[in-house]
């Protein structure tokens, strides 16, 4: 089990941040008189803050000013910080915990790999903050997945080759930054969004210690 390790997307692998996104868009939507649904909602999954916003204003054919852009995804953020302040560790995704407890027992080391700026003070509100060996989030880089940057700095930390890392990931941009990474990936969802994943498993409960066994040998 030498020389490998995981690196872990945040929003829906960790915890599933992705319904507070929506309700922070949402009322954003409203506002600017946009009809976003939850169908729209999953177009942002794996996506930068900015992107989003992009494929928001999209939606509703609306332009604006680069000025009037960072206003409002500020206003954004506010209030996906709300929900998100009410966060605890009993938002855990199924699975995780006993996982990240296993690699940690084991020695094997693990990095969070994630496009959000939020990242630290999810994994604070969560408990994780000091769980992992790495932090690498939307902070870090300076090109959203599909680029590899997240991936390729976060197996820099973890010192690993990026072939002996294995990445874990619900977005399609997220599986596809890991190929190009050279890296294995773990896709959680559907064949439809992320058949290019190595290993496709429909929920975290099903990411167990016996599979990690199976993907560090
Ligand atoms: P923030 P991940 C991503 O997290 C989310 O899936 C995506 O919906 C969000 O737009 C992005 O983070 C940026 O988040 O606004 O908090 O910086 O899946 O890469 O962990
Ligand atoms: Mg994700």
């Amino acid at each position: 089990m030498e020389g490998k390790g995981f690196i872990f997307d945040l929003d829906g692998v960790i915890v599933d941040t992705a319904k507070y996104h929506y309700l922070a868009w949402k009322e954003l939507a409203n506002q600017l008189g946009i009809n976003f649904t939850e169908e729209h909602n999953e177009l942002l999954k794996g996506v930068s803050r900015v992107k989003s916003l992009e494929i928001l204003l999209g939606v509703g054919d609306v332009t604006l000013s680069d000025t009037e852009k960072v206003r409002y995804m500020e206003e954004k953020n506010t209030r996906y910080l709300e929900y998100v302040a009410k966060m605890d560790e009993s938002e855990i995704l199924p699975g995780i915990k006993e996982l990240l407890a296993f690699l940690k027992e084991n020695k094997i080391p693990f990095s969070l790999g994630s496009a959000s700026k939020n990242a630290r003070v999810i994994l604070e509100g969560v408990n994780l903050l000091d769980a992992f060996t790495a932090i690498v989030d939307g902070n870090d880089v300076s090109k959203a997945k599909p680029d590899p940057e997240v991936f390729l700095i976060a197996a820099e930390k973890l010192k690993l080759e990026p072939k002996n890392c294995i990445v874990i990931e619900d977005a399609a941009a997220g599986i596809e930054a890991a190929k190009r990474a050279n890296m294995k990936s773990v896709g959680i969802g559907e064949e439809e969004m992320l058949g290019a994943a190595d290993v496709l498993l429909d929920s975290t409960a099903k990411l167990t210690v016996a599979l990690a066994k199976e993907l560090l040998n």
